[in-house]
Order: C-alpha cells, then sequence, then structure tokens
C-alpha cells in the first residue's frame, strides 16, 4: 500500500465541481443564449411543475415562463447577473401558480436558470433587507476585538436562520481551523474545536471562494440527474461550480451525517484575498433558507471580511506601541555605535524584548555572543550553516524547529521557537532569536488521522471519521507562534542595523588603508 496510490484517489482530486446531478429542492435549467431554447433540463420536474423533462427539451423557456417574465430574464442576460437575483417568477400549473425565487448565471455561450420554490410571491425589497442588516453592520464595525465581532456575526447569522448551531471557523497556516465563536441550543460546545485541512479538501476551498454561500438543506437527499447528462453545446459534464443546487461530494454527505449534522450552511470569510475561514451552520433537522436570507448572511460575510483587517490592526494594540518605542531606542543608540556586536550587545535586554524572546545570539564575523537561554556555541554554528540556504527575504521563522531542523531535538526545550535575521551575509552579521517549547494539548473534533478505506473495486480512498467526538493530542517541540507584528519589528530593525554595519566597514577600510 505506497502514499502514490492514496494519493490517487484522495480528497483533493475528486472532480466535485462536474457531478452532472444537483440537489433535489429546486430545478436546473440551461438554456441557450440569446434564444433561451431548453438544452438541458434536471429530471425533478415532474415533482416541482408536473411536466415531464422529456417535454421541456427543445422548446422555448416561453413554454414555461409568461412574456413579462421571459423579458424580464432576457434584460438580466444583458446586465449583471449578482444584482439581479433573485427573479421573482412564477409558473402556471393546473390553474394555480407555483412561485420560485429564480437564480441565473452565465457559463461561456449558456445561460443557467435555477428555480427554487418559495410558498409566495417575494415582496420584500431593498428597505426591509436594510433594516434587517443595518444594526447588525454597526454591531459588527463597533465590535473592539476581532472575538467579539466574531460572537456578534454568530449570534446574528442564528437569529436570522434559526440554525441549531452556528460558527465561525477559522483556518490556521496549515490549513487546519478552529472554531473560535458559537452560537448554539445543542449540548455540546464545538468551541475551541479543531479540525484537520483535509475536512475541506483544496478543490472544495477553490469553490468556496468563487460562490460566498454554500446550503445543503437536507443531507440525506436523493440526487437528481440532468437530462441529458452532458452539457449538448460541449458534450462534456456541465460546469456547476457557480449552480447553487449543485450535487454535494457523497464523501462530504457521509461526514455530515456521521456528525449528526442533517442541514448545512457556509458562508466564507476572506482576508488580503485569501480564504479564512467559514461561518459554519448546522442543523439537525432539513433545513431550508430562502435566497434573500442567504443573501442577507452572504452580505454579513462580506462586511465582516473587510471588517477583518481593521480588527487584526487593532489587536495587541498595546504591543505593538511598546515595540514602536523600543525601536526608537535602537535609532537612538545604534546612531552612536561605530560596531555592530557592540551596538548589539548594549541593547540584549531590548533586543529580547522587541520578540518576547527568552534566548538571542548576536553574530559578527566568526564571533558568536549568546544572551539569555539559547543552545551552545558550536550548536549555534551549526544551525546558522543550516539556516544560511532557507532563508528567505534575509528571514527564517519557526514555531518548531524540530520539524525543519531534527538536531534541534537536543535543544528544544530551550529552543523551539526560531526567528533568524541575516543582516549582512558579506560581513556575517547574523540576530538569532529562540523561544522555549511549550507543550500543548490541541483539542480536535474527532481523530485527525483519517482512516483509509478498500473500495470494492480494490481502490483505496480516505473516508471521513465516524466518531467527533473530543480527541486530545499533547503537541511537544512547539513554541508559541512570532506574530506579525514581532516579524514586521524585526525587518524594520535590519534596516536600522544595515547603516551600522556600513559604518563600521568604512572604519575598517580606511585602518587597512
Ligand atoms: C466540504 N467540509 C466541507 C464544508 C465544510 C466542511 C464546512 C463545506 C460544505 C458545508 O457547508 O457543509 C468541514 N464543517 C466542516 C468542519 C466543521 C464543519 C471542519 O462544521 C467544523 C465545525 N471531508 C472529509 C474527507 C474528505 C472530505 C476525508 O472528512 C475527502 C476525502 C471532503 N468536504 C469534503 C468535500 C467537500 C467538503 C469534497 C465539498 C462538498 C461540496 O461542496 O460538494
Amino acid at each position: 500500500m505506497t502514499n502514490e496510490t492514496i494519493d490517487l484517489t484522495n480528497c483533493d482530486r475528486e472532480l466535485i465541481h462536474i457531478p452532472s446531478l444537483i440537489q433535489p429542492h429546486g430545478i436546473l435549467l440551461v438554456l441557450q443564449d440569446p434564444t433561451l431554447e431548453i438544452l438541458q433540463v434536471s429530471s425533478n420536474t415532474q415533482e416541482l411543475i408536473g411536466r415531464q423533462p422529456e417535454e421541456l427539451l427543445g422548446k422555448p423557456l416561453s413554454d414555461l415562463l409568461d412574456a413579462k417574465q421571459i423579458k424580464l430574464i432576457q434584460q438580466c442576460i444583458a446586465e449583471d447577473f449578482e444584482s439581479v437575483n433573485p427573479l421573482n417568477l412564477s409558473i402556471k400549473h393546473q390553474n394555480k401558480s407555483i412561485y420560485f425565487d429564480g437564480i441565473v448565471h452565465r457559463l461561456d455561450n449558456i445561460i443557467i436558470l435555477e428555480l427554487e420554490p418559495k410558498k409566495a410571491k417575494d415582496k420584500t425589497g431593498f428597505f426591509d433587507f436594510y433594516k434587517q442588516v443595518k444594526g447588525t453592520i454597526t454591531r459588527i464595525q463597533k465590535a473592539p476585538t476581532l472575538v467579539e465581532m466574531c460572537q456578534i456575526v454568530v449570534t446574528e447569522i442564528r437569529r436570522i436562520t434559526g440554525f441549531d448551531r452556528v460558527m465561525v471557523y477559522r483556518f490556521d497556516p496549515e490549513g487546519a481551523g478552529s472554531v473560535i465563536a458559537e452560537d448554539t441550543n445543542q449540548e455540546t460546545p464545538f468551541l475551541g474545536l479543531r479540525y484537520p485541512a483535509s475536512d475541506i479538501p483544496k478543490q472544495a476551498r477553490q469553490l468556496y471562494t468563487l460562490n460566498w454561500l454554500r446550503l445543503i438543506p437536507d443531507a440525506s437527499y436523493q440526487p437528481v440527474a440532468l437530462i441529458p447528462a452532458n452539457n449538448p453545446l460541449t458534450n462534456q459534464p456541465l460546469d456547476l461550480s457557480l449552480s447553487v443546487l449543485r450535487s454535494v461530494s457523497q464523501i462530504h454527505l457521509e461526514y455530515l451525517q456521521n456528525m449528526g449534522v442533517t442541514a448545512s450552511m457556509s458562508i466564507s470569510l476572506m482576508h488580503d484575498q485569501k480564504f479564512w475561514g467559514l461561518i459554519a451552520c448546522h442543523h439537525s433537522s432539513p433545513k431550508y433558507v430562502l435566497y434573500n436570507t442567504r443573501t442577507m448572511c452572504e452580505f454579513i460575510g462580506q462586511v465582516m471580511s473587510v471588517e477583518l483587517a481593521n480588527k487584526e490592526a487593532s489587536e495587541d494594540i498595546d504591543y505593538k506601541r511598546q515595540l514602536k518605542s523600543l525601536q526608537t531606542v535602537f535609532v537612538e543608540s545604534l546612531s552612536q555605535a561605530e560596531y555592530f556586536l557592540d551596538g548589539m550587545v548594549q541593547l540584549k535586554s531590548q533586543l529580547l524584548n522587541l520578540v518576547s524572546a527568552t534566548g538571542v545570539v548576536i553574530c559578527s564575523g566568526d564571533q558568536c555572543i549568546q544572551v539569555g537561554k539559547t543552545p551552545s556555541e558550536a550548536e549555534v554554528h551549526a544551525l546558522l550553516n543550516w539556516i544560511k540556504p532557507h532563508l528567505h527575504h534575509n528571514l527564517f521563522e519557526t514555531r518548531s524547529l524540530t520539524k525543519n531542523y531534527p538536531a534541534a531535538e537536543s535543544f528544544k526545550a530551550i529552543a523551539s521557537g526560531l526567528l533568524a535575521l541575516e543582516i549582512s551575509k558579506v560581513h556575517h552579521n547574523y540576530l538569532l532569536w529562540f523561544r522555549p517549547e511549550v507543550i500543548q494539548t490541541v483539542n480536535w473534533g474527532g481523530n485527525p488521522n483519517k482512516p483509509v478505506e478498500v473500495l470494492s473495486d480494490g481502490s483505496l480512498r480516505m473516508s471521513p471519521r465516524k466518531s467527533f467526538d473530543l480527541w486530545q493530542e499533547t503537541v511537544q517541540g512547539s513554541a508559541l507562534p512570532w506574530k506579525p507584528c514581532e516579524v514586521e519589528a524585526v525587518i524594520e530593525l535590519r534596516s536600522l542595523v544595515v547603516g551600522v554595519v556600513l559604518r563600521q566597514a568604512d572604519k575598517l577600510a580606511s585602518m587597512n588603508f
């Protein structure tokens, strides 16, 4: 059983954007642009509008919708789709009108129209929407910290939608994630639990950055096929990346069932154009959420995404101020220093404080001065030789050195965290900061090591875990992470110190002369 075989069937490879199936809570129609002839249709039309799919194929859309509605769709096609969705549509069946939210998008030279049934014609307008979200937006903006903002968001989304559980799920740099805010009526909290990166594979993350909201009203649904199965213009499976009804990966449905979740909705959170996390909603019974309500939730997610930058900037504000005043000390002292090593040694306690380190080594030429708790001189020399090819923009940063540099095992207790700065390669000037190991307990929502299943054809697949009960892991060899503001302070220090190094080089050159 090689890793390669598992790789071939792993979660990242599933083509989830072309399942050729939809969820059954709506109808999907593929229309020729601009004639609006029906090219492909989902096979559930009999159940929802009393028409056989075969009898609709090849017909103009006017066979289903009246002239006024057709005109509306034609106008939409000429406009920006996102702003017109949803369309208020109705189809006559046995002298009764069936009302739908029509959600339309373009895919190359075809139009995809999805119809989600609703009880009655929707009369809510912009002002109703505005009234509903206005207070929420103000509260989000006023929240003093990131965590408080997340708490407001989960409470508001739960109030608007009525889900059993609403969470903010934040990704960490490894792609795993933790629940950092929760509002629920369920007994067992998920707050603080961590989930591995493979719970949301790469291609799913990609789709969630295109589509900010995803609704699965009933995870135990029977998928609905498209007729014909392929897009007749391309003879390829229809790309459902932007479809709201796209059928969900079987593995994820199993995952939800194992978790005891019947309905799920998630809203993407983006920060600096990166996928930052999700607002994840669960319900223990089937739950449909109207398109307008979904738009409101999506809008809250977008406002929260914008606010993430502001909240992150105001995090650690006092600490950032402290770092700035330390920098002033460096500017004053270094402007007088003639030699790099002397200048730095005089500032040794400030050097430690600048990044909250417990040890620092100042290297110049073949001399190294150790301050606080650091590895031995010989260990520092060996480490420095290893670091040099691993520097990126003069920096190397890790919170678990043994992962990259196994020789660190012997000194991990005092130096699991390393922040290394190259000041001058030519003059061999380096600063190395260390942080001790902090043994941590990680609370996983179930064992994160996925079981591998052998399928009937002999192939292997990773399967979702069966139990989501608390699974504790003791993590060794890790220090507290370096904060972005600390890394920034070190980068700024470099530009100050480079001046001293140049002065020193000039002085030495003139002495030699
Ligand atoms: C999708 N996985 C998802 C989604 C979430 C999670 C939120 C988005 C769809 C949705 O809203 O339900 C994961 N949900 C979580 C996590 C929490 C939560 C971490 O509530 C924590 C509280 N999943 C697996 C394995 C595979 C896998 C082993 O466990 C693959 C082999 C796949 N997850 C998977 C796939 C999707 C997914 C393929 C995309 C589903 C789709 O959109 O079709």
